[in-house]
């Protein structure tokens, strides 16, 4: 079992090729696996990144603090009405100037879901040359933990409270991975933090698509703070999330479906929704609506790949 794990875990350390350019302590709550993610983003893809991104968790950390930085790349910090906007901006800027490099847009939900969402659509549909990396922790977690369009059904926020008048927010989540890939990309795909091989993988991908175009990756990244869990728990829910097809794992390629990780046997999303403090309330009619909702979601992926094969 042991043995197993290790080479498990050296597969992930093959594609660690470059240096880490954080600091050994940033400023996010223990346990945020959005640490893990921007680490491991530049291990792979290596330092010659250039990322620009909005107000957010990631911000303190990827925009600097006073007067210091907690990494060594370089950063642009943008409005979140304009992110994608300004991305599309540097990139062209690079072009023009000769400078060879990779060009990340690195936004929570919020910016890429909701108050950049117009700008991320246009620089889709233009199809700018560019990777946009959505990290989901379902909610405006720097601000106070409200709601955004992809909280889910039936979660407690400040802004969907659980009490007399309300049972957490009331309208089902925006899946915002399946509305990218309906811009005829020439990449979308899933991912999280519980398989990262898989996010490696589709790291690599983007940017060498990103050569022909805009690439879209959808992270999930729990937040234990505003979802009331303890810091050790992070990487389970990724993996919980995964198992229970409350987050699938898929690609779309040119257009083509395909599922990166297709689970057998799924669990009911209870499996899931009972680790988290946002959901203890939820009553079995409640999750019922939730678990409609994943299975929804579900069956339009699936139908997609089946639609691929039909193309082939
Ligand atoms: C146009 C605009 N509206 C509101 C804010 C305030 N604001 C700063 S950070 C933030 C939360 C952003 O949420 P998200 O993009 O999901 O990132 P997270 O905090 O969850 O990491 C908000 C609303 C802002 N900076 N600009
Ligand atoms: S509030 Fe949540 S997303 Fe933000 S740094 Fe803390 S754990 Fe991470
Ligand atoms: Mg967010």
């Amino acid at each position: 079992m042991v043995e197993k794990k290790k080479k498990r875990l050296s597969k992930v350390f093959d594609y660690l090729k470059h240096e880490d350019p954080f600091a050994k302590g940033v400023a996010f709550c223990a346990g945020c696996p959005l640490e893990l993610l921007v680490r491991f983003i530049p291990q792979v893809l290596g330092n010659d990144i250039v990322i620009t991104g909005t107000p957010s968790c990631s911000a303190p950390v990827l925009m600097g603090q006073n007067t210091g930085s907690w990494h060594k790349l370089s950063y642009y910090g943008t409005l979140m009405t304009g992110a994608a906007a300004n991305a599309t901006g540097l990139v062209r800027y690079y072009n023009r100037a000769g400078i060879d490099n990779t060009v990340i847009c690195f936004n929570g939900d919020g910016t890429a879901a909701d108050i950049g969402f117009g700008n991320l659509s246009g620089a889709a549909e233009r199809n700018e040359p560019f990777i946009y990396i959505c990290y989901d922790n379902e909610g405006y977690m720097n601000t106070g933990i409200q709601r955004s369009s992809t909280t889910p059904f039936g979660a407690r926020t400040t802004t969907t409270q659980v009490g007399v008048n309300s049972r957490g927010k009331n309208l089902r989540r925006k899946n915002l991975a399946m509305i990218m890939a309906m811009h005829k990309i020439p990449y979308a795909a899933t991912a999280t933090m519980s398989n990262l091989e898989d996010l490696a993988q589709k790291l690599l991908k983007a940017k060498q698509i990103k050569e022909k175009g805009f690439c879209y990756l959808h992270v999930f990244c729990p937040c234990p703070t505003g979802w009331g869990v303890g810091p050790d728990m992070s990487i389970e829910l990724c993996r919980k999330a995964v198992k229970t097809n409350y987050f699938p794992l898929w690609e779309a390629l040119n257009g083509n479906f395909s599922f990166s990780k297709q689970v057998k046997k799924p669990k009911p999303v209870k499996e899931y929704t009972k680790l988290i403090k946002k959901f203890n309330h939820l009553s079995d009619q409640e999750l019922d609506i939730l678990q409609k909702d994943i299975d929804y979601e579900y069956s339009i992926i699936k139908a997609m790949t089946k639609l691929e094969k039909e193309i082939k």
